[in-house]
This record gives C-alpha cells, sequence and structure tokens, in this order.
C-alpha cells in the first residue's frame, strides 16, 4: 500500500487505504452520533466488524473537535480514535479551530492512553467539504506543534487517499 512515503523526523506521509496500518491507532473522521457512515467511516467500521459499533453505542456521541478512543478490532490497528471534524460552511463559523481540535485532541488521547504511533486521514476534506490546501496547513501545523511540546508521541502518519492529496500534504511537511 506504501507506494510513496515521505519522511521528516517523527512525520511521515503515506498514500494508501489507512484501514491497512499495523500501527497503535488509526484516526477515523466520523459524524457526531458514532455510529458510522460513508467514506474512511464506513471502510473503518466494515474493516473493524460490528464490534466496533456496539462499543461505538456505549459513547453518546461526539462534538466536531473532540475525540474518543475504541479498541480496533478486526482491524490491525490495535486502536481506533474516532474525531468529528467541522462541516466546511466558507471558512466563518470557526472551521479551522475546530480542525485543529480534531488533530490536537486526538493527540492528546493518545498519549493518555500511551500510544506512540498515530495514523490520520485528511479529517474533513471528503463529504465534509474542506478545502485541502488550508486543511493540510491546519494539520501538518497543529500536529508539529504538539510533537515540539510534547514527546510521548513516536511517529505520526498522514495516510492520504489518492496522489492528489498526496501532493497537497507533502508540500507542507
Ligand atoms: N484511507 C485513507 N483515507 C480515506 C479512506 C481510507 N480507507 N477512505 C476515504 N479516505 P470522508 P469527512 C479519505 O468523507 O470529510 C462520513 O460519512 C477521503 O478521500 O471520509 O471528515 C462520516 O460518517 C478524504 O480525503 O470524511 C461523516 O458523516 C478523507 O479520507 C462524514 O463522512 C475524509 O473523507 C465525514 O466527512
Amino acid at each position: 500500500m506504501r507506494k510513496k512515503v515521505k519522511s521528516l523526523g517523527k512525520i511521515d506521509i503515506v498514500c494508501g487505504d489507512i484501514t491497512n496500518l499495523e500501527i497503535d491507532v488509526i484516526v477515523n473522521a466520523a459524524n457526531t452520533t458514532l455510529l458510522g457512515g460513508g467514506g474512511i467511516d464506513g471502510a473503518i467500521h466494515r474493516a473493524a466488524g460490528p464490534e466496533l459499533l456496539a462499543e461505538c453505542r456505549t459513547l453518546g456521541g461526539c462534538q466536531p473537535g473532540e475525540a474518543k478512543i475504541t479498541r480496533g478490532y478486526h482491524l490491525p490497528a490495535r486502536f481506533v480514535i474516532h474525531t468529528v471534524g467541522p462541516i466546511w460552511h466558507g471558512g466563518k463559523h470557526e472551521e479551522a479551530e475546530t480542525l485543529a481540535n480534531c488533530y490536537r485532541n486526538s493527540l492528546q488521547l493518545a498519549v493518555e492512553n500511551g500510544i506512540k504511533t498515530v495514523a490520520f486521514p485528511a479529517i474533513s476534506c471528503g463529504a465534509y467539504g474542506y478545502p485541502i490546501q488550508a486543511a493540510a496547513q491546519i494539520a501538518m501545523n497543529t500536529t508539529r506543534e504538539f510533537l515540539a511540546t510534547n514527546d510521548k508521541i513516536d511517529k505520526v502518519i498522514f495516510v492520504l487517499w489518492g496522489e492528489e492529496f498526496y501532493e497537497v500534504w507533502r508540500q507542507f511537511l
């Protein structure tokens, strides 16, 4: 799956399917119900199996920018962190702040659970319509800021679905 890989320090970007990754935790771009959906959310639930949905039902949903953790069940990843990105409404509805919170709160939750390696998708860049360049900049800057002040995480991998996304993320690495 890793047909393209680029690294800088603790951050990697790769092109591929996040559900294939053998890693401590993969982050899901979920919705506020946490009960599944399309896109990456659907792919993660399909790969993890029905046990994931059963655990998600106990979590009481999730607000935009927040994050919750479950086990990974049949995924190669041990855990899943579910975060809810902002729906793009033109940029004047705190979308940037909410998106930064997704990355920050997911990384914080990983640290609290003793997790060392984290994989992120391009949160909000599919069904939620966030402009890719702006999203990539927030993803990278927020992650760098977090890693600069916290040494508990060993590796963050951005897993991009398709070359277009990969190239944009590469610009900001
Ligand atoms: N691996 C890596 N990236 C993927 C994968 C995959 N297997 N599948 C899709 N992507 P989206 P959102 C990319 O729409 O915009 C759901 O229905 C995809 O190409 O999954 O945050 C939820 O339930 C895009 O670049 O998430 C919510 O209702 C990125 O992942 C809503 O969609 C995110 O696309 C969330 O929308």
